[in-house]
């Protein structure tokens, strides 16, 4: 509905109207992929949450499908909050978090969470099968179910607040999906890991086990370098059925962007394990909102291990989006180089030499001009990877930024669509994703160098569909 809309994307999945924010409920189920999200479709705004939902051969290309879920009955009147689909012996079923404010609408300090079941015969049409599980004592906010099966048994991780503020993850066996135990606390935060961890995902990668959630109430400038109140990240560690947790490497953030939250996985009809998380961020100006919707979910990442590290990269179908390809010449570039004038949908692939670049600062902008709008560049002295964005009229300024790999040249691959850039670092080392707002005349790409000269030696530039 929205094609034609300054900011509407090309090529990401965004509500039809009205808002979205997690995905939910990602599965490959019977030949099909199915995405589900957070959504109000009465505004533009968050609101009791529905589920929207859309399908796909390929992940890439997503066709809209009827609202699967809305709220109403009296365990979840106030919102059909996040979940998972499972494949339940041939029947699709979503669990869901039922919530309910007791006080005031966005009162937090009195809510009621369960979690619930929803069943389809057809894929589009979800019938409420009512309560599977209500919080242990003392517990309040508990959501967000991630389900899956092992070796016939069911589990399912869960996010909570615990009675001293502090964040955790549940972990539960089911012998069916309406019959739950609580295993064991599998993961919980320290005195400044925040009050709340939601959408907790756990899943094997490669030759470890990875945590995957989205902890609320993180305090800036810890040892933990987290950037604000709102982070997504993975713990690693080891896991068998039925024992502890073992970690072995601390909270790190997933993307090193603007907007990347509540990211949730799944496995793609050929095993792959994907991630898609919703591509924008709370408390954040979202200007498309004056086109009467917001949010858009992430481009489909593999991930994969490389050395122990977690790698994540678009999946291969996001090649199917490529049009006219048009490469970029091995060259130094001293001075402002305009790639584009007008990009809309564009991937681009950059090798930048480091070892032969001298430049103070280096790297692409997409504005008017250098310094209006959107930078990822180099930063010599500080040997860091910096993407800027600056967009005044909608108070969206600000840095983020990765050190440099330690490597003589930097691949980069970057995804731009109408109001977001998605950037993957050395073939999956890294990922920086952020909301855009340039205005149409302002999409001019560039490749820039300041005080010195830099050296690409390799590059194509793809018009995507
Ligand atoms: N969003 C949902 C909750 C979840 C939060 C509500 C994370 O289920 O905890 O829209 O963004």
């Amino acid at each position: 509905a929205q094609r034609g809309n300054t900011y509407y994307p090309d090529f990401h999945l965004a509500p039809p109207a009205g808002w979205m924010n997690d995905p939910n409920g990602l599965i490959y189920f019977d030949g099909l992929y199915h995405a589900f999200y957070q959504h109000h479709p009465m505004s533009a705004d968050w609101g009791p949450m529905h589920w929207g939902h859309a399908t796909s051969h390929d992940m890439i290309h997503w066709q809209h499908q009827p609202i699967a879920l809305a709220p109403g009955n009296d365990y979840d009147r106030d919102g059909c909050f996040s979940g998972c689909a499972v494949n339940d012996n041939g029947i699709l079923s979503l669990i869901y978090t039922g919530h309910v404010w007791l006080k005031e609408a966005g009162d937090d300090s009195a809510i009621r969470e369960v979690q619930c079941l929803a069943t389809s015969t057809d894929g589009i049409y979800f019938e409420k099968q009512g309560i599977v599980l209500t919080p242990p004592d003392g517990i309040m906010h508990f959501r967000d179910p991630k389900i899956w099966q092992e070796n016939g048994t069911w589990w399912m991780v869960l996010g909570a607040r615990d009675a001293a503020n502090c964040g955790q993850t549940l972990l539960y066996k089911g012998n069916s999906l309406r019959e739950w135990q609580l295993d064991r606390i599998l993961a919980h935060a320290d005195v400044d890991g925040g009050y709340m961890w939601e959408c907790p995902d756990f899943f094997p990668c490669g030759d470890h086990h990875y945590l995957m959630f989205s902890p609320q109430g993180i305090q800036q400038n810890t040892g933990y370098q987290y950037r604000n109140r709102f982070q997504s990240g993975v713990i690693q560690g080891h896991w068998q059925q039925g024992s502890a947790f073992i970690q072995n490497q601390k909270f790190t953030e997933l993307d090193n962007g603007h907007d990347f939250y509540a990211p949730q996985s799944f496995t793609a009809a050929d095993g792959r394990r994907v991630i898609m998380a919703w591509m924008d961020m709370w408390e954040s100006a979202m200007p498309s909102k004056q086109e009467g919707w917001a949010g858009c979910l992430t481009l489909p990442r593999e991930l994969f291990e490389r050395d122990g590290h977690l790698c994540q990269r678009p999946v291969i179908e996001a090649k199917s989006l490529r049009q006219q390809s048009q490469p970029i010449e091995p060259h130094s570039v001293s001075q402002t180089e305009v790639l584009l004038d007008h990009s809309s949908a564009i991937e681009l692939e950059l090798v930048w030499d480091i070892s032969q670049s001298n430049a103070e600062r280096y790297g692409i902008a997409l504005g008017n001009k250098v310094g209006d709008g959107l930078e990822l560049y180099i930063d010599s002295q500080s040997q860091r990877l910096v993407l800027w964005r600056h967009y005044p009229e909608y108070e969206l300024d600000g840095y983020r930024s990765i050190p440099l790999p330690a490597s003589d040249k930097l691949s980069l691959r970057i995804f731009i669509d109408r109001s977001s850039v998605e950037v993957f670092v050395n073939d999956g080392d890294a990922a920086m994703s952020s909301r855009i707002y340039p205005q149409p005349n302002e999409r001019k790409l560039m490749l820039f160098a300041s005080h010195g000269s830099a050296v690409i030696s390799e590059g194509m530039l793809w018009q995507l569909k």
